[in-house]
Protein backbone atom coordinates (compact mmCIF):
# COMPACT_ATOMS: atom_id res chain seq x y z
CA UNK A 1 0.00 0.00 0.00
CA UNK A 2 1.57 3.03 -1.18
CA UNK A 3 0.73 5.82 -2.50
CA UNK A 4 -3.01 6.23 -0.23
CA UNK A 5 -3.45 9.92 -0.76
CA UNK A 6 -2.81 10.32 -4.00
CA UNK A 7 -6.18 10.42 -6.13
CA UNK A 8 -8.50 10.56 -2.88
CA UNK A 9 -11.85 12.54 -3.86
CA UNK A 10 -12.74 12.39 -0.56
CA UNK A 11 -12.32 16.34 1.32
CA UNK A 12 -11.64 15.50 5.17
CA UNK A 13 -11.75 11.45 5.10
CA UNK A 14 -8.24 10.84 5.04
CA UNK A 15 -6.63 14.06 4.84
CA UNK A 16 -4.57 11.72 7.96
CA UNK A 17 -3.79 8.31 7.53
CA UNK A 18 -1.88 5.99 9.41
CA UNK A 19 -0.77 3.10 7.68
CA UNK A 20 0.86 0.05 9.85
CA UNK A 21 1.98 -3.37 8.27
CA UNK A 22 0.85 -4.93 11.72
CA UNK A 23 -1.67 -3.84 14.03
CA UNK A 24 -3.57 -5.40 17.01
CA UNK A 25 -6.85 -3.44 15.93
CA UNK A 26 -7.40 -0.42 13.85
CA UNK A 27 -10.52 0.19 15.86
CA UNK A 28 -8.39 0.08 19.46
CA UNK A 29 -5.31 2.24 18.06
CA UNK A 30 -8.34 4.60 16.10
CA UNK A 31 -9.90 5.50 19.81
CA UNK A 32 -6.38 5.77 21.50
CA UNK A 33 -5.83 8.43 18.81
CA UNK A 34 -8.91 10.19 18.54
CA UNK A 35 -8.89 10.00 23.14
CA UNK A 36 -5.58 12.07 22.27
CA UNK A 37 -7.53 14.70 19.69
CA UNK A 38 -7.15 13.12 16.58
CA UNK A 39 -9.23 15.06 13.98
CA UNK A 40 -12.33 13.83 12.53
CA UNK A 41 -11.32 11.83 9.06
CA UNK A 42 -8.24 10.65 10.21
CA UNK A 43 -7.72 6.98 9.20
CA UNK A 44 -5.77 3.65 10.58
CA UNK A 45 -5.17 1.00 7.80
CA UNK A 46 -3.54 -1.80 8.21
CA UNK A 47 -1.87 -4.84 6.10
CA UNK A 48 -3.11 -7.12 8.81
CA UNK A 49 -4.49 -7.48 12.26
CA UNK A 50 -3.50 -10.06 15.25
CA UNK A 51 -6.80 -9.24 17.54
CA UNK A 52 -8.74 -7.75 15.12
CA UNK A 53 -12.22 -7.09 16.79
CA UNK A 54 -15.75 -8.39 15.85
CA UNK A 55 -19.41 -7.09 17.82
CA UNK A 56 -20.13 -8.17 21.33
CA UNK A 57 -16.05 -9.50 21.86
CA UNK A 58 -16.06 -12.00 19.29
CA UNK A 59 -13.17 -11.44 16.42
CA UNK A 60 -12.37 -10.76 13.31
CA UNK A 61 -9.78 -12.84 11.82
CA UNK A 62 -7.45 -10.90 9.79
CA UNK A 63 -4.68 -11.68 7.82
CA UNK A 64 -2.74 -10.23 5.28
CA UNK A 65 -4.66 -9.80 1.71
CA UNK A 66 -7.62 -7.86 3.68
CA UNK A 67 -8.69 -4.20 3.27
CA UNK A 68 -8.64 -3.40 7.75
CA UNK A 69 -9.20 0.15 8.46
CA UNK A 70 -11.14 2.33 10.98
CA UNK A 71 -12.28 6.16 10.72
CA UNK A 72 -12.16 8.55 13.37
CA UNK A 73 -15.56 10.37 13.42
CA UNK A 74 -17.14 13.23 15.62
CA UNK A 75 -20.21 14.15 14.67
CA UNK A 76 -22.92 16.39 16.47
CA UNK A 77 -25.62 13.10 17.28
CA UNK A 78 -26.55 11.34 20.19
CA UNK A 79 -25.79 8.57 21.40
CA UNK A 80 -28.88 6.62 20.28
CA UNK A 81 -28.52 8.70 16.71
CA UNK A 82 -25.42 6.94 16.52
CA UNK A 83 -26.57 3.60 15.65
CA UNK A 84 -26.74 4.96 12.15
CA UNK A 85 -23.44 4.45 11.18
CA UNK A 86 -23.22 0.94 10.79
CA UNK A 87 -25.67 1.28 7.93
CA UNK A 88 -23.73 4.00 6.55
CA UNK A 89 -20.71 1.80 6.31
CA UNK A 90 -22.49 -1.15 5.09
CA UNK A 91 -23.77 0.77 2.37
CA UNK A 92 -20.89 2.59 1.12
CA UNK A 93 -19.17 -1.09 1.07
CA UNK A 94 -22.31 -2.57 -0.25
CA UNK A 95 -22.34 0.21 -3.17
CA UNK A 96 -18.94 0.03 -3.81
CA UNK A 97 -18.20 -3.62 -4.42
CA UNK A 98 -21.27 -3.70 -6.66
CA UNK A 99 -20.06 -0.78 -8.36
CA UNK A 100 -16.34 -1.50 -8.80
CA UNK A 101 -16.92 -5.38 -9.33
CA UNK A 102 -20.30 -6.12 -10.76
CA UNK A 103 -21.09 -8.21 -7.53
CA UNK A 104 -24.84 -9.12 -6.19
CA UNK A 105 -24.13 -7.67 -3.08
CA UNK A 106 -26.63 -8.42 0.15
CA UNK A 107 -26.93 -5.94 3.45
CA UNK A 108 -27.72 -8.05 6.34
CA UNK A 109 -28.89 -6.59 9.64
CA UNK A 110 -27.07 -5.48 11.26
CA UNK A 111 -23.47 -4.77 10.44
CA UNK A 112 -22.67 -7.55 7.36
CA UNK A 113 -21.99 -7.26 3.66
CA UNK A 114 -22.72 -10.50 1.92
CA UNK A 115 -21.76 -11.89 -1.59
CA UNK A 116 -23.55 -15.42 -2.15
CA UNK A 117 -24.97 -15.23 1.08
CA UNK A 118 -21.24 -15.65 2.20
CA UNK A 119 -20.07 -13.11 4.81
CA UNK A 120 -17.31 -11.10 2.74
CA UNK A 121 -17.25 -7.73 5.07
CA UNK A 122 -18.28 -6.87 8.52
CA UNK A 123 -18.63 -2.72 10.08
CA UNK A 124 -17.68 -2.80 14.00
CA UNK A 125 -18.92 0.81 15.00
CA UNK A 126 -17.56 1.94 18.49
CA UNK A 127 -18.92 5.05 20.46
CA UNK A 128 -17.50 7.02 23.18
CA UNK A 129 -19.86 8.26 25.22
CA UNK A 130 -20.12 11.02 27.74
CA UNK A 131 -24.02 11.06 29.43
CA UNK A 132 -25.88 12.36 26.06
CA UNK A 133 -22.88 13.39 24.81
CA UNK A 134 -20.98 11.51 21.78
CA UNK A 135 -17.31 12.56 21.83
CA UNK A 136 -15.97 10.67 18.87
CA UNK A 137 -17.19 7.55 16.75
CA UNK A 138 -15.00 4.76 15.56
CA UNK A 139 -16.07 2.97 12.29
CA UNK A 140 -13.84 -0.23 11.47
CA UNK A 141 -14.35 -1.80 8.16
CA UNK A 142 -12.74 -5.37 7.90
CA UNK A 143 -13.21 -6.63 3.55
CA UNK A 144 -11.99 -10.19 2.72
CA UNK A 145 -10.40 -9.20 -0.40
CA UNK A 146 -7.03 -10.75 -1.91
CA UNK A 147 -6.94 -14.35 0.39
CA UNK A 148 -8.19 -17.94 -0.28
CA UNK A 149 -10.71 -18.58 2.42
CA UNK A 150 -9.74 -22.04 2.56
CA UNK A 151 -5.83 -21.15 3.45
CA UNK A 152 -6.18 -18.32 5.19
CA UNK A 153 -9.60 -18.25 7.21
CA UNK A 154 -9.73 -20.88 10.46
CA UNK A 155 -12.42 -23.76 8.96
CA UNK A 156 -15.04 -23.03 11.32
CA UNK A 157 -15.45 -19.96 8.97
CA UNK A 158 -15.24 -21.79 5.48
CA UNK A 159 -18.85 -22.20 6.01
CA UNK A 160 -19.77 -18.35 6.07
CA UNK A 161 -17.30 -16.29 5.05
CA UNK A 162 -16.38 -15.73 1.33
CA UNK A 163 -13.71 -12.69 -0.59
CA UNK A 164 -13.47 -10.58 -3.20
CA UNK A 165 -11.03 -12.79 -4.93
CA UNK A 166 -12.92 -16.26 -4.50
CA UNK A 167 -16.17 -14.78 -6.28
CA UNK A 168 -14.18 -12.53 -8.86
CA UNK A 169 -11.45 -15.39 -9.39
CA UNK A 170 -8.60 -12.75 -9.17
CA UNK A 171 -7.23 -10.36 -7.05
CA UNK A 172 -8.23 -6.60 -6.29
CA UNK A 173 -6.37 -3.33 -6.31
CA UNK A 174 -6.22 -2.90 -2.62
CA UNK A 175 -5.58 1.36 -2.67
CA UNK A 176 -8.14 1.47 -5.47
CA UNK A 177 -10.30 -0.25 -3.08
CA UNK A 178 -9.55 1.65 -0.26
CA UNK A 179 -9.71 5.30 -1.59
CA UNK A 180 -13.60 4.03 -3.78
CA UNK A 181 -14.65 3.20 0.08
CA UNK A 182 -13.48 5.94 1.97
CA UNK A 183 -14.85 8.56 -1.01
CA UNK A 184 -18.74 7.03 -0.39
CA UNK A 185 -18.42 6.85 3.27
CA UNK A 186 -17.51 10.24 3.53
CA UNK A 187 -20.05 11.08 0.83
CA UNK A 188 -22.74 8.81 2.97
CA UNK A 189 -21.78 10.28 6.67
CA UNK A 190 -22.72 13.88 4.87
CA UNK A 191 -25.79 12.55 3.61
CA UNK A 192 -26.73 11.06 7.08
CA UNK A 193 -25.49 14.56 8.56
CA UNK A 194 -27.70 16.30 6.76
CA UNK A 195 -30.97 14.35 6.58
CA UNK A 196 -31.13 11.35 8.87
CA UNK A 197 -31.02 8.00 9.03
CA UNK A 198 -33.86 7.41 6.18
CA UNK A 199 -32.12 7.93 2.90
CA UNK A 200 -29.57 5.67 3.88
CA UNK A 201 -32.33 3.05 4.96
CA UNK A 202 -33.79 3.37 1.75
CA UNK A 203 -30.70 2.22 0.11
CA UNK A 204 -29.62 0.19 2.60
CA UNK A 205 -32.92 -1.79 2.08
CA UNK A 206 -32.61 -2.40 -1.66
CA UNK A 207 -29.55 -4.75 -0.82
CA UNK A 208 -31.42 -6.00 2.14
CA UNK A 209 -32.40 -9.77 0.62
CA UNK A 210 -33.57 -11.00 4.33
CA UNK A 211 -36.09 -8.60 4.34
CA UNK A 212 -39.49 -10.78 3.99
CA UNK A 213 -38.11 -14.04 4.69
CA UNK A 214 -37.76 -15.93 7.54
CA UNK A 215 -34.88 -15.98 9.87
CA UNK A 216 -33.73 -16.62 13.72
CA UNK A 217 -32.54 -13.47 15.24
CA UNK A 218 -30.19 -14.00 17.94
CA UNK A 219 -30.24 -11.21 20.91
CA UNK A 220 -28.46 -11.22 24.18
CA UNK A 221 -29.40 -15.38 25.76
CA UNK A 222 -32.81 -14.86 23.36
CA UNK A 223 -33.28 -16.30 20.07
CA UNK A 224 -36.32 -16.11 18.01
CA UNK A 225 -37.82 -17.38 14.74
CA UNK A 226 -39.97 -15.05 12.47
CA UNK A 227 -40.91 -12.90 9.41
CA UNK A 228 -38.16 -10.20 9.27
CA UNK A 229 -40.58 -7.21 8.43
CA UNK A 230 -38.24 -3.73 8.49
CA UNK A 231 -35.37 -2.37 9.92
CA UNK A 232 -36.59 0.65 11.11
CA UNK A 233 -35.52 4.46 11.42
CA UNK A 234 -33.92 3.78 14.99
CA UNK A 235 -32.02 0.81 13.21
CA UNK A 236 -33.96 -1.62 14.78
CA UNK A 237 -35.44 -4.84 13.23
CA UNK A 238 -38.97 -5.46 13.12
CA UNK A 239 -39.89 -9.21 13.21
CA UNK A 240 -43.25 -11.04 13.33
CA UNK A 241 -43.06 -13.59 15.16
CA UNK A 242 -44.67 -17.28 14.31
CA UNK A 243 -47.54 -16.41 16.97
CA UNK A 244 -48.24 -12.89 15.34
CA UNK A 245 -46.44 -10.64 17.82
CA UNK A 246 -44.26 -7.89 16.55
CA UNK A 247 -40.91 -7.35 18.32
CA UNK A 248 -38.12 -5.34 17.61
CA UNK A 249 -34.76 -5.69 18.04
CA UNK A 250 -32.16 -3.30 19.03
CA UNK A 251 -28.95 -5.68 18.90
CA UNK A 252 -28.51 -9.17 17.95
CA UNK A 253 -27.65 -11.24 14.64
CA UNK A 254 -29.87 -12.94 12.05
CA UNK A 255 -29.51 -16.02 10.23
CA UNK A 256 -31.27 -17.09 7.66
CA UNK A 257 -33.62 -19.65 7.33
CA UNK A 258 -34.77 -22.11 4.66
CA UNK A 259 -38.27 -22.79 5.55
CA UNK A 260 -40.96 -20.88 4.64
CA UNK A 261 -44.43 -20.76 5.85
C1 LIG B 1 -18.16 -7.88 12.59
O1 LIG B 1 -18.51 -8.37 13.82
O2 LIG B 1 -18.51 -8.33 11.55
C2 LIG B 1 -17.27 -6.66 12.66
C3 LIG B 1 -15.98 -6.83 11.94
C4 LIG B 1 -15.22 -5.54 11.91
C5 LIG B 1 -13.81 -5.74 11.47
C6 LIG B 1 -13.08 -4.44 11.30
S1 LIG B 1 -11.50 -4.67 10.59
C7 LIG B 1 -11.07 -3.04 10.94
C8 LIG B 1 -11.62 -2.74 12.32
N1 LIG B 1 -10.70 -3.13 13.36
C9 LIG B 1 -11.20 -4.13 14.13
O3 LIG B 1 -10.62 -4.65 15.10
N2 LIG B 1 -12.43 -4.45 13.68
C10 LIG B 1 -12.84 -3.64 12.56
P1 LIG B 1 -19.57 -9.53 14.07
O4 LIG B 1 -20.87 -9.23 13.39
O5 LIG B 1 -19.58 -9.70 15.54
O6 LIG B 1 -18.96 -10.78 13.37
C11 LIG B 1 -17.91 -11.49 13.94
C12 LIG B 1 -18.06 -12.95 13.52
O7 LIG B 1 -17.78 -13.06 12.10
C13 LIG B 1 -17.08 -13.88 14.20
O8 LIG B 1 -17.61 -14.36 15.41
C14 LIG B 1 -16.90 -14.98 13.17
O9 LIG B 1 -17.97 -15.91 13.24
C15 LIG B 1 -17.06 -14.25 11.84
N3 LIG B 1 -15.75 -13.85 11.25
C16 LIG B 1 -14.59 -13.56 11.86
N4 LIG B 1 -13.67 -13.19 10.99
C17 LIG B 1 -14.24 -13.26 9.76
C18 LIG B 1 -13.79 -13.00 8.45
N5 LIG B 1 -12.58 -12.55 8.17
N6 LIG B 1 -14.69 -13.18 7.44
C19 LIG B 1 -15.95 -13.59 7.66
N7 LIG B 1 -16.43 -13.87 8.89
C20 LIG B 1 -15.59 -13.68 9.94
Amino acid sequence: MDKLQEGLKAKNFGKKIVFLCEVTSTNDLAKDLASYGAEEGTVVLAERQFAGKGRLGRMWVSPKGGLYFSVILKPRLKPAEAVGLVFVAGLAIAEVLRELYGLMVETKWPNDVLVNKRKVCGVLSEANVMGETVNFIVVGIGVNANFDVKRALPEELWENATSLMAELDRKVQLEFLFRAVLERLESLYNLFLREGLAPILKEWKKHAGFLGGYVEVISGNESFDGLALNVEDDGSLTIKLEDGTIKHVLVGDVSLRRKSK
